[in-house]
């Protein structure tokens, strides 16, 4: 197995720009794979990749009318509110929450809602049908605080009030399963200071 750059690649990112989370959907429905990347470095954008054919070229940053939350480190690309068209989400790690991008379909977002408040430096995030109804779902570990925050998605880009899950001292990986075989998710958590692994049995009725 070899592999090679794509033209256009490495794509400057800009001064300033701290790269960090990546995830990938087709954001203007032309049947190639684009790119969204999260920036913790400077509190105030992150960058969405179109793909073109001939080469990748860098599409301008977010200006200040959508400005996520402080310092967007993860990025879940999904039709999150179920209109066909791709839309993101990003994990503000400065901020401490959650904003809803919805896509337009051809490349372009808004921010329709109010970001949501999760703990204190969020730094990794796992996406799943936690309470299997069919709309993603969303788990954000915080490694300042010592939880983990449960956004219910209710399929239209919103979600319920957050459920919190304890954790041990800074959790800062996430891996959903079914860790028991009763067809629910489980939520096991990699803990940094505590240094061990955490895990968490779904104990919905749904
Ligand atoms: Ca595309
Ligand atoms: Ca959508
Ligand atoms: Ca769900
Ligand atoms: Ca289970």
């Amino acid at each position: 197995m070899t592999y090679a750059q794509m033209a256009g690649s490495p794509v400057a990112m800009g001064a300033g720009y701290g790269s960090y989370g990546i995830d990938a959907a087709d954001f203007n429905g032309d049947k190639r794979t684009d790119l969204v990347v999260g920036n913790v470095a400077n509190n105030t954008n992150l960058r969405i990749i179109l793909n073109n054919v001939a080469s990748w070229a860098a599409q301008p940053l977010f200006g200040a009318t959508i400005l996520p939350g402080a310092g967007p480190n993860v990025v879940k690309a999904g039709d999150w509110d179920g209109d066909g068209k791709m839309d993101f989400i990003s994990v503000n790690r400065n901020g401490g929450n959650v904003t809803f991008f919805k896509g337009n379909g051809a490349g372009a977002f808004t921010r329709p809602n109010a970001n949501i408040a999760v703990g204190t430096a969020p730094e990794i995030a796992a996406v799943g049908d936690l309470n299997r109804d069919g709309f993603m779902d969303l788990v954000v570990p915080n490694f300042g605080s010592s939880n983990a925050h449960l956004l219910i998605g209710r399929g239209d880009g919103t979600f319920n009030n957050p459920v919190v899950l304890p954790a041990g001292a800074q959790p800062n990986g996430v891996a959903i399963g079914d860790y028991n075989n009763d067809g629910r998710p489980d939520i096991a958590m990699s803990v940094f200071n505590g240094g061990n692994v955490q895990i968490h049995r779904n104990t919905g009725t749904n």
